[in-house]
């Protein structure tokens, strides 16, 4: 992105954060929605997830530790506030075996946020859930 552009996006958060927050959001939906038919499938959803977890296990041995989480999570703080208080809590919650690393199938079992948004739970993410949770992350 060009550095005016940047500044820009700088200054309307401050002045419209929501409507920020919503753009986020839709941009986060794009990257998922691999085939660009406007929903977002379980698959494509754990696809993206799959990425993650290799973006955030940066010494590639599989697991996430608390040492990983953190460094993401301090990075996340700024830009996306919300999502490192929830980084913060995922080793308690998504470590199921308790061994202090969150394993890829720990992590791609969390389907907490497919399900939030997946409203009438048929496996997809479609145009009208998309909208509605961009609205939903705007207004808290
Ligand atoms: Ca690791
Ligand atoms: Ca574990
Ligand atoms: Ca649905």
């Amino acid at each position: 992105m060009a550095k005016p552009l940047t500044i820009l996006a700088l200054c309307l958060s401050v002045s419209a954060a929501p409507a920020f927050a919503q753009n986020r959001a839709a941009d986060a939906f794009d990257r998922m929605d691999a085939n660009g038919d406007g929903s977002v499938s379980r698959q494509e959803y754990l696809n993206q997830r799959a990425n993650q977890f290799s973006r955030i296990d940066r010494n590639g041995d599989g697991g996430i530790s608390a040492r990983e989480l953190d460094r993401v999570a301090s990075r996340m703080a700024s830009r996306a506030p919300s999502t490192a208080r929830d980084l913060n809590g995922a080793m308690a919650r998504l470590d199921t075996n308790g061994d202090g690393f969150i394993s890829r199938r720990e992590f791609l079992a969390d389907m907490r946020m497919f399900r939030a948004v997946d409203t009438d739970d048929d496996g997809i993410i479609g145009p009208a859930e998309r909208q509605a949770a961009a609205d939903r992350l705007a207004a808290r």
